[in-house]
C-alpha cells in the first residue's frame, strides 16, 4: 500500500510479504524505489529522501503491544537501505494500514493502535478514526507541509529519551563545541545535532531550495564536519553513510512560535521537520545553557505546547515535563492517507 504519512510518503509491507533475507530485502526495495537514481525514474519513489520511505508491519508478540513497526529509509542517489533511524511521519500511516490490512480490529468510533518501533525500542500509540468499522481518512484536521484537510492521526510517545543514543545528552554536556560552533547533541527520539544558525553563517529564515542550493554548499560542507566529527560522541558511530545525525539550525521564533528550526536529513534539507525531530529540536529549546534554550521562547508549566517553526510553517509538540524537568512525554497531530494499494513490478 503507498501511503502519505504526515509530511512523508512511502510503501506500506506486510512484513510477511518482504523476503525473509536482509539482503535480498533490500535489493527488492531499492527496485521497487527505483534506487540508486537521482530522479528515480525506473521505480515508485518521489526523488527526494522524504518520498523514499518504507514500512515494514507486522502483528506483534509483545504484550499490550498490537503491532511491530521497522522503518527503513532507502537513500535515493546510493544504493543504501538504513534502519539506522525512526520515521514519526511515516508511522502516522501505521494505524490506518493495521487496520486496512486485519491486523488489528476496529474498536468503534476511533481505534487506539499501539505501536513498538523496532528501529528504536519504544512504543507510539496512533488513535485512528474507525466510524462504521473502517478507517476514515477524511476531516477536518489540517498540518502544515500538506494540502487540504484529513482525519486527524494523534501521535502520543513515551521515554523516547536515548532511542539511539542510550542517553538524551549522550555526551553528558547541554553544550559541546565542534568545529568551534556550540552544539548540543540530543536524542529525545530522533538524534540531532542543535545549533545556532548565525553560528555557522546563516539565518535560520532560509527556505529549502536556498538551503540546498550551490551558493549554500561551503555552509553544508561545514554542518557535515560537524555531523561526521560528532557521531562517535553520540554513540553512533562512523555517520558518513547514515541518514542520523539530524542537523538542526535553530534561530528566534518569527510567527509567535517557540523556536525557528531549518533542518538537514542530513544532506537535504526537510521541507518541514521531522515528527521525532521536532520532539527532540523542543526537548533541547528545554535544555538549560543550550543554544536553543537561548534562541527560544518557551511557555512555564509542566505540559508545555512547543511550536516548532519549520519552513513550511510549525508543528506544534506537547510535551509533558516531570518534577526532574525531564520529558516525560510527548504528544502531537498528523494526519496520513491512503493513495494506492496494488502490485508493484520489480
Ligand atoms: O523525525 C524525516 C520525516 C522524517 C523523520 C527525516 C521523522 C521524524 O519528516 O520522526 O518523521 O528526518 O529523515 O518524515
Amino acid at each position: 500500500m503507498w501511503m502519505r504519512g504526515g509530511t512523508s510518503k512511502g510503501g506500506y509491507f506486510l512484513k510477511c510479504d518482504l523476503p525473509s533475507d536482509k539482503e535480498a530485502r533490500d535489493a527488492f526495495l531499492l527496485r521497487v524505489m527505483g534506487s540508486p537514481d537521482p530522479r528515480q525514474i525506473d521505480g515508485m519513489g518521489g526523488a527526494d529522501p522524504l518520498t523514499s520511505k518504507v514500512a515494514v508491519v507486522s502483528k506483534s508478540d509483545r504484550a499490550g503491544i498490537d503491532v511491530d513497526y521497522l522503518f527503513l529509509q532507502v537513500f535515493v542517489d546510493q544504493a543504501i537501505v538504513s534502519d539506522a533511524q525512526n520515521c514519526g511521519n511515516i508511522l502516522a500511516g501505521i494505524g490506518p494500514f493495521a487496520i486496512e490490512r486485519g491486523l488489528v480490529a476496529p474498536a468503534g468510533e476511533t481505534t487506539s493502535v499501539s505501536i513498538y518501533m523496532e528501529n528504536t525500542g519504544q512504543v507510539a500509540v496512533a488513535t485512528v478514526e474507525t466510524p462504521g468499522g473502517m478507517v476514515n481518512y477524511t476531516g477536518n484536521a489540517r498540518i502544515d507541509g500538506v494540502p487540504g484537510t484529513h482525519a486527524p492521526v494523534p501521535l502520543e510517545f513515551r521515554d523516547t529519551a536515548g532511542s539511539s543514543c542510550g542517553a538524551l545528552l549522550p555526551t553528558g554536556n547541554a553544550v559541546d563545541v565542534i568545529e568551534g560552533v556550540p552544539c548540543t547533541l540530543i536524542d529525545n527520539g530522533m538524534p540531532c545535532i542543535v545549533f545556532k544558525a548565525e553560528d555557522v553563517g546563516a539565518t535560520g529564515y532560509e527556505s529549502r531550495e536556498e538551503l540546498d542550493s550551490d551558493t549554500f554548499a561551503p555552509i553544508r560542507q561545514k554542518i557535515e564536519a560537524i555531523r561526521l566529527a560528532a557521531g562517535p560522541l553520540m554513540n553512533l558511530g562512523d555517520v558518513r553513510d547514515k541518514s542520523v545525525p539530524k542537523m538542526t539550525l535553530v534561530a528566534p521564533p518569527r510567527n509567535g512560535g517557540t523556536v525557528t528550526t531549518r533542518v538537514f536529513i542530513p544532506h537535504r534539507a526537510h521541507a518541514s521537520i521531522g515528527v521525532l525531530g521536532a520532539v527532540t529540536a523542543a526537548t533541547a529549546c528545554l535544555v538549560e545553557g543550550s543554544p536553543a534554550a537561548e534562541v527560544a521562547e518557551t511557555p512555564d508549566g509542566p505540559r508545555k505546547i512547543l511550536s516548532i517553526e519549520h519552513p513550511s510553517g510549525e508543528m506544534s509538540c506537547i510535551l509533558e515535563v516531570g518534577e526532574s524537568g525531564n520529558v516525560t512525554s510527548s504528544a502531537l497531530l498528523r494526519t496520513a492517507r491512503k493513495l494506492m494499494d496494488g502490485i508493484v513490478y520489480v
